[in-house]
C-alpha cells in the first residue's frame, strides 16, 4: 500500500531531474533570502548558477549545528515571520536549542511525509493511532498527529508519559498503531504486564518507533514481545521533525523521500563525498521546505545509502538503520564504542533484558567501562553460580565483539532508569 504512488514509486530518472529542479530553486532562495548562506558560498566561490548537475552540490559549503548556534533563533529562515505558522524545537545537550520554523506550506509537506510514514507501517483511515511521542516543542508528538490526521486515522493524541493510562487507552479504544520511540514501547511491555494484560488483549498491529537508535536485535525483541510489526521512522527538528525515511514492510533500510530530502554521506573527517553503499555521516539537502531550508546539514547520524530497487516498489533510497551519532560514539582506551554495538551483542544472550547503560570512568589514566544489564526475573532468581556464568559468558561476548576489556554488572529488572521518550545509554563520568 502506498499513500502517494505517483511520487514514491518514480522513475529513478524522473526522480533525478526534479531533485536537481527543487535543489536548483532551493539554493536561489537562500542565497537570497539568507545572509549567513551568501556569506558562505561567496567565501567558497560559489554561485547559485554554479549548481548544473546533482553532483555540484558538492561544492557547496555544508551547515552545521554551529551555524544553526551563530545564527540562534531564526536567522536562518528563508522566510518572514508573518510566513512562520509554527516553531519546534529540540533541547540539545548543550546551551540553547535548536530551532525549527514552518510556512503553512512546510506544515502541509510534513504531514505529507509522516503520512506516507504511517501507511508504510500499514496504516489506514481505519487505523487507530495512538501518539505516545511528547507533544509540544519536540517534533515527534506533533508530527506523527499531523501525518496520522492526515491518512484518516482516529488519533489518540496520548503523548509520553502516564504509562498505566497509555495501556488502558489502548485496550479500551483498540489502538492498532503505536507511534513512540522503541525504549518506552518495551516500557509498556512492562507495564502492560505488571497490569497482568496480554498482547491478545489489544488490537495493536503495528509500531512506528524512532527519535533514538535501536538494533535489529531489539526490533526483534519488540515484535516477539508486542506480536506486532516495528517499523523504524528517522528524522530530525533541524529536517523537519520525524518523517525524513522509514522503512517499508521489507525492513531493508529506510526510504528517504528523495523527493523532499537529498542524501548524502560523507567521511566525517575529511568532510569527502563517499561511493554510495559507504558507511559515513548523512549529509542532507532540504529542497522543499520554505522557512527553513539546509543546505549539505551534517546530520552527525552515522549510516550507508543502498541506491538498489527495493521489493516494494519504492524507488527512493534506503539507508540503513542509524548506527549512532558520531557524538554518542565513546571512545575507550582508543577503541571506538557504540551503545548500539553493545546492544546487538548484548540481545543474542538468552536471558538478557533490552535494558543496558554504558558507564565510563577514568582511573588514573586507564578508561574503565562498565556495562550494566538487566537480566529476566527467572535468571535474576537464579542460583549465585548461574548468574556468575552468565556475567563471564557476556563479558567474554562483549570482549571479542568490541575489542577491548569490560567489567559487566548484572542487575535486577527493572533497575535501569526508564524513558518516556529519548533512552539514556552512556555515563561518561570521565571529565573530557
Ligand atoms: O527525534 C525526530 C523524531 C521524532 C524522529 C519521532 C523519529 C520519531 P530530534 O530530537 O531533533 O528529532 O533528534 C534527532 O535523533 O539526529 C538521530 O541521532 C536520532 N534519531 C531520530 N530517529 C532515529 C532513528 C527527532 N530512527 C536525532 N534511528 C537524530 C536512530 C534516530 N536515530
Amino acid at each position: 500500500m502506498y499513500w502517494d504512488k505517483e511520487m514514491e514509486c518514480m522513475p529513478r530518472e524522473k526522480l533525478e531531474e526534479l531533485k536537481l529542479r527543487r535543489i536548483k530553486e532551493t539554493v536561489f532562495r537562500v542565497y537570497a533570502f539568507v545572509p549567513s548562506y551568501r556569506e558562505k558560498m561567496d567565501t567558497a566561490g560559489v554561485k547559485p548558477q554554479d549548481i548544473q548537475t546533482l553532483e555540484d552540490i558538492q561544492y557547496l559549503p555544508f551547515t552545521t549545528k554551529q551555524d544553526l548556534r551563530d545564527n540562534y533563533p531564526f536567522g536562518l529562515f528563508a522566510v518572514p515571520m508573518s510566513e512562520v505558522v509554527r516553531i519546534q524545537s529540540s533541547s540539545g545537550t548543550t546551551g540553547k536549542p535548536t530551532v525549527a520554523g514552518y510556512t503553512r506550506r512546510d506544515i502541509l509537506t510534513w504531514s505529507e511525509l509522516v503520512a506516507r510514514a504511517l501507511t508504510c507501517a500499514g496504516a489506514s483511515r481505519h487505523s487507530i493511532v495512538q501518539v505516545a511521542y511528547g507533544y509540544g516543542l519536540f517534533t515527534g508528538g506533533l508530527g506523527a498527529h499531523y501525518g496520522a490526521e492526515r491518512i484518516g486515522a482516529s488519533v489518540i493524541p496520548s503523548s509520553g508519559g502516564n504509562t498505566q493510562r497509555q495501556v488502558m487507552l489502548m485496550q479500551d479504544f483498540g489502538t492498532t498503531h503505536l507511534a513512540c520511540t522503541p525504549s518506552y514501547a518495551l516500557f509498556i511491555y512492562d507495564v502492560m504486564r505488571s497490569m497482568n494484560i496480554s498482547p491478545e488483549d489489544l488490537k495493536l498491529r503495528a509500531g512506528i518507533f524512532g527519535a533514538e537508535p535501536w538494533t535489529e536485535n531489539m526490533r526483534s525483541e519488540i515484535e516477539t514481545k508486542l506480536r506486532i510489526s516495528a517499523h523504524d521512522i528517522y528524522g530530525m527538528t533541524e529536517l523537519i521533525g520525524p518523517g525524513v525515511a522509514i522503512d517499508c514492510s521489507c525492513k531493508e533500510g529506510l526510504h528517504i523521500w528523495e523527493d523532499h530530502f537529498v542524501p548524502e554521506i560523507i567521511d566525517p573527517d575529511t568532510g569527502k563525498v563517499l561511493p554510495p553503499g559507504s558507511e559515513g555521516e548523512l549529509v542532507i539537502t532540504t529542497i522543499t521546505k520554505e522557512a527553513f531550508p539546509l543546505i549539505r546539514y551534517r546530520t552527525r547520524d552515522l549510516t550507508s545509502l543502498n541506491y538498489e530497487p527495493c521489493k516494494c516498489g519504492r524507488t527512493h533510497v534506503r539507508m540503513k538503520k542509524v548506527k549512532g551519532r558520531s557524538d554518542d560514539m565513546i571512545i575507550v582506551r582508543g577503541v571506538n564504542v557504540f551503545p548500539s554495538m553493545v546492544e546487538s551483542i548484548l540481545l543474542r544472550v538468552p536471558g538478557v533484558e533490552p535494558h543496558y547503560l554504558l558507564i565510563v570512568e577514568r582511573d588514573g589514566t586507564l578508561d574503565e567501562l562498565e556495562i550494566l544489564v538487566e537480566v529476566s526475573e527467572k535468571v535474576f532468581s537464579d542460583e549465585v553460580r548461574k548468574l556468575e556464568e552468565l556475567n563471564k559468558l557476556i563479558r567474554k561476548e562483549l570482549e571479542s565483539g568490541l575489542g577491548i576489556a569490560v567489567k559487566v554488572r548484572l542487575v535486577e529488572p527493572g533497575s535501569i532508569e526508564r524513558s518516556e521518550g529519548k533512552a539514556k545509554r552512556v555515563v561518561d563520568k570521565r571529565n573530557l
